[in-house]
């Protein structure tokens, strides 16, 4: 019966150890798999945006919402919004829906930051530094800032849902790696496009590892630059 019984744990524990065994080697082919997979997630897909003929547009804000398939907004994030000599900075943030944005103001004069934004409706009354807790954006849209005293200051912060966005660079382009297969519609604005998103998308589809190139003309309708002392990031467009 000793003998038995001794037998009997040996091959349990024998077991238990080769069934350890076979739990690392699954481990190990699952952690492969998931290399692999984040290693060939989807394609590359490159946006370029043109204004007036053949002019890079930077500064345009992109948006991909994959169509058919349930959406993954980014995670949210704590965003700030400084106050610099009277102007704000940066003066177009792109945030994921339920993200904060904090507003300190670095300057010696006061500032009263509102927004009558339906997306976001708030206002921080007169201060300096930094007394008031970050707002939290937790509808999508465009939010447009101003100060109650300095009416040349500007800003917009686009609180987005999209599974994918970004802004193009100075030669107006904007790339992204990773995008998985399927349809998506691509969403534009511009700080200055008059609607929030341009009327005008475009449905591109993502197949495998593919790269995508996709080019975007904006003929007209741009507003015309704000003149004055104080510029914005997208007088120079
Ligand atoms: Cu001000």
């Amino acid at each position: 019966m000793m003998a038995n019984g001794r037998i009997a744990t040996c091959d349990a524990a024998e077991a238990r150890r080769a069934s350890a065994l076979v739990a690392t080697i699954l481990v190990a082919a699952a952690g492969m798999l998931a290399t692999r997979a984040a290693v060939a997630a989807g394609a590359a897909v490159t946006v370029t945006v043109t204004q007036g003929g053949d002019k890079p547009l930077a500064g345009t804000v992109l948006m991909l919402h994959p169509l058919g398939a349930p959406q993954h907004p980014q995670a949210p994030v704590r965003a700030t919004m400084d106050q610099v000599n009277r102007m704000f900075v940066p003066d177009v943030l792109v945030i994921p829906v339920g993200s904060t944005v904090s507003f300190p103001n670095t300057d010696k004069v006061r500032h009263q930051v509102y927004s009558f934004s339906p997306a976001h409706r708030f206002q921080l009354p007169l201060y300096s530094g930094k007394p008031y807790p970050p707002q939290h954006f937790d509808r999508a849209g465009l939010v447009t800032l101003g100060c109650n005293i300095h009416d040349w200051m500007l800003a917009y912060i686009v609180v987005t849902d999209a599974e994918f966005f970004g802004s193009t660079d100075g030669s107006g382009k904007w790339s992204i790696k990773d995008v998985p297969s399927g349809r998506y519609r691509m969403e534009w604005w511009h700080p200055r496009l008059r609607e929030f998103p341009a009327s005008d998308s475009r449905e591109i589809e993502v197949s495998g590892t593919e790269p995508v190139e996709v080019r975007v003309a904006i003929d007209g309708g741009l507003r015309p630059p704000a003149m004055g002392m104080h510029p914005h990031s997208w007088d120079a467009y």
